[in-house]
């Protein structure tokens, strides 16, 4: 047995696990730990399972019994997740949910029974360490006599887990997402700079944008060093047969990267969806999003090696998988986003209180991709009757009738190649048998996916977790969710515990799925069923890891649930998960000037927000000044925030100072009690109104960060005191740059300026 073990442990023997070892117990020890690890030229200390990244590949046959050893070496907790896996609830992994976590210099034993097969994966749990490093796939073989055995299940086949990685830590990461800092987007080259749209004919584009209090277009918020495939920037697969057909077992693992697939040894034969046969279907490209499975066949090339090249959406990079012998057949890069193309589309879109609006059609299962705008190797085929989708919505609605016939022409086995490439949907995607629910009433529910990108928060109907209760179901009932994105970002929502059914034109062969993903302005609907084997509590989602910490999603939680040992307490546990979206950030930017010192620091969360300003002038005449307040974020778009604060003032020899309306202002080593209310109004100009105790009223109009260039940002503000400043800074790095301002009380001023 210890030497079954062992062979076990080593991946290399998977053939043998799957003629000789069905229905055994399959043991695994893993040992979480952290490490130092070197993917850009840097050192840096992150966190790795046995050693490596990512963790091993877990294979087993159905109908096996996992036994998993987790070894936690690290002095922080952590848990693991069998992301898609069928299991009693105590194993889910959740940590404070549904499993314990997984205490430092502990060991703890998973065993379950292995009920289905598929390309799964598993991930830690546990804050951001999924960021870090802890993610692996999990890969479960069908059982040789299994009736839904099919000719593909012969190949030989390769699993492929992508994953981003980030030389800042995730935790950083996380902290900077909130800070309304576009550092990333420097980064990036996603800026879209008012000089940038002006030298590319968009000025009437970016003003309207910000008109509609828009930020910038971007499909993906962090920026990354390097994008890998199983933990390399490129791999190769040795030994095929040239023209034979290789299964690629899909996995993205990446904590906030959705992955175009795109192979130059011609087309991809899509076999699986998240773990579940669907029928095959052939494409040029697809899309994974984050945390989805897919199993592609693809045919080796009679000569050289073909590159099969996962591109992270935002097209920042890519990671490749070399397949075939010898000369390598790179396929042509994707071109750059075109942004602005995208902000004017966005623009039709987004109403002026911050809703998506869907212009009276019906976007649906990635059928119409609406970042396809940006893609210029789309729109320069418009010469076809590919017209090239501007925004407006006669062009789109040609645009999605055209995308209907390629998906029907695909079937017919479309090879002219002038046309647009065939993309995968979920409209695509067919189960090979009926996936229709079990008797049972059903219950409707609905959920917006909402947001606002300025502040970092992700809400289900502008709540959080922490904010919302429990969602009870009852055993036997089947519930049928819709779920429509009136956010800016596609959400990759994940149901733990269950796979639903996402319902598209297949109607009973609707395939069965443990993640959507929803593009903006999407209506989706996914029905699964209550079974008794699942009772407990289970998480649903959205897996963007960032999106997931700042609290969007939902606890479903069967009504009447045994007791779950791992859970003695569990209305203390629950707020350890709480805890991730109520979680307060810090920032702070100081401009240290010749002439004094200004600054503001800012400790908030979801909803509250503690500031504190000041301007200290070195010179006792161009005055001091400080304040503090404390504030809340109202509505969904967090526009509005009334506030409560003090304030104190020390200009010598200005007794004679009036505001705008007469009346006289004491600045001379003052203190008063404030209270207001700020609005973000159109151009992203903060309106404020304030009274302190003396009775005096202020009127304040304030824009930060004019992105003049990539790097360059303008500051404006004036108020009825008759107050102004105007400012002007240049970004170096993510935490340095230098400024230059004119102020009412400092006067002229310049220096450098760092940024927390
Ligand atoms: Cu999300």
């Amino acid at each position: 047995m210890r030497i079954l073990k062992t062979l076990l442990i080593s991946c290399m023997l998977q053939l043998f696990i799957l003629n000789m070892a069905a229905q055994e117990r399959v043991v695994y020890d893993l040992f979480v730990n952290d490490t130092t690890v070197n993917f850009t030229g840097k050192q840096k200390r992150t966190l790795a399972i046995n050693g490596q990244i990512p963790a091993p590949t877990l294979q087993f046959t159905e109908g096996d019994t996992a036994v998993i050893h987790i070894h936690n070496l690290m002095n922080e907790e952590t848990s693991l997740h069998w992301h898609g896996i069928l299991l009693p609830n105590q194993f889910d992994g959740v940590s404070h949910l549904t499993s314990a976590p997984i205490m430092p210099g502990t060991t703890v034993t998973y065993e379950f029974p292995i009920v289905q097969n598929g390309t799964y994966w598993y991930h830690s749990h546990t804050g951001v360490q999924e960021q870090m490093g802890l993610y692996g796939a999990l890969i479960i073989h069908k059982r040789e006599n299994d009736q839904k055995f099919r000719h593909e299940d012969h190949l030989p086949e390769f699993t492929v887990l992508l994953s981003d990685w980030t030389d800042m830590g995730a935790g950083e990461v996380n902290r900077k997402l909130h800070t309304a800092n576009d550092w990333f987007k420097i980064r990036k080259k996603s800026v879209q700079s008012y000089g940038e749209a002006i030298t590319k004919g968009h000025f009437g584009t970016k003003l309207k944008s910000e008109w509609k209090r828009m930020d910038a277009m971007d499909v993906s918020d962090v920026y990354y060093e390097k994008f890998l495939a199983n933990g390399q920037e490129q791999i190769s697969i040795p030994d095929l047969t040239p023209g034979s057909r290789i299964r690629l077992r899909i996995v993205n693992g990446g904590a906030s990267s959705y992955f175009w697939l795109r192979y130059s040894g011609g087309r991809i034969t899509v076999i699986a969806n998240d773990g579940m046969d669907v029928v095959p279907v052939e494409v040029d490209r697809m899309i994974i999003a984050v945390s989805e499975t897919y199993d592609i066949i693809v045919t080796v090339p009679e000569h050289g090696s073909a590159e099969l090249q996962a591109t992270a959406e935002d097209r920042s990079g890519s990671t490749s998988v070399w397949i075939g012998n010898g000369m390598k057949h790179p396929i042509e890069p994707l071109p750059k986003l075109d942004y602005f193309a995208g902000m004017k589309m966005m623009n039709d879109m987004m109403k002026m209180n911050g809703d998506i609006t869907d212009m009276g059609m019906k976007m649906e299962l990635q059928k119409m991709d609406m970042n396809e705008a940006m893609y210029p190797e789309i729109s320069s085929m418009s010469h076809s009757n590919h017209s090239n989708p501007s925004g407006s919505p006669d062009k789109m609605e040609k645009e999605m009738s055209h995308d209907a016939h390629s998906g029907h022409s695909m079937d017919m086995g479309n090879d002219n190649n002038t046309s647009a490439p065939v993309t995968l949907n979920y409209d695509m995607l067919r189960s090979p048998y009926k996936t229709t629910l079990p008797e049972g009433a059903f219950r409707e529910l609905r959920f917006e996916l909402t947001g606002n990108m300025d502040r970092y928060v992700w809400t289900l109907d502008n709540k959080t977790v922490s904010e919302s209760d429990k969602i009870l179901i009852r055993e036997g009932e089947n519930l049928r969710i819709v779920l429509y994105n009136n956010s800016m970002m596609r959400h990759p929502m994940h149901l733990h515990g269950h796979f639903f059914r996402v319902l598209n034109s297949h109607g009973e062969y609707s395939p069965l799925k443990f993640g959507v993903d929803i593009m903006p302005g999407e209506t989706d609907t996914i029905e699964f069923h209550a079974g008794e084997e699942s009772r407990g509590d289970w998480f649903f989602h959205c897996h963007i890891l960032y999106h997931m910490m700042s609290g969007m999603g939902r606890i479903f939680s069967y009504e009447d649930s045994p007791p779950n040992p791992q859970i003695p307490h569990p209305e203390k546990a629950i707020r350890h998960l709480y805890h991730e979206d109520r979680m307060f950030y810090f920032t702070a930017e100081n401009d240290f000037l010749f002439n004094g010192n200004a600054g503001s620091a800012e400790y908030f969360n979801t909803r509250w927000s503690f500031q504190g300003e000041w301007q200290l002038g070195y010179d006792s005449d161009k005055g001091y000044e400080a304040e503090i307040r404390a504030g809340r974020y109202i509505g969904r778009m967090q526009w509005l925030m009334p506030f409560v604060g003090a304030e104190w003032k020390n200009h010598r020899g200005s007794s004679t100072e009036k505001n705008i309306f007469g009346q006289k202002l004491k600045k001379d080593n003052r203190f008063a009690a404030v209270a207001g209310i700020r609005y973000t109004l159109p151009m992203r100009i903060v309106a404020e109104a304030r009274i302190n105790s003396y009775g005096r009223v202020r009127l304040q109009l304030e824009r930060e960060d004019i992105p003049l260039t990539n790097r360059l940002r303008m500051n404006l503000m004036g108020n009825t005191d008759k107050e102004y400043n105007i400012g002007l800074n240049y970004i170096i790095t993510s935490w340095f740059g230098v400024s230059a301002s004119y102020n009412s009380e400092m006067k002229w001023g310049a220096g450098v300026k760092l940024t927390y």
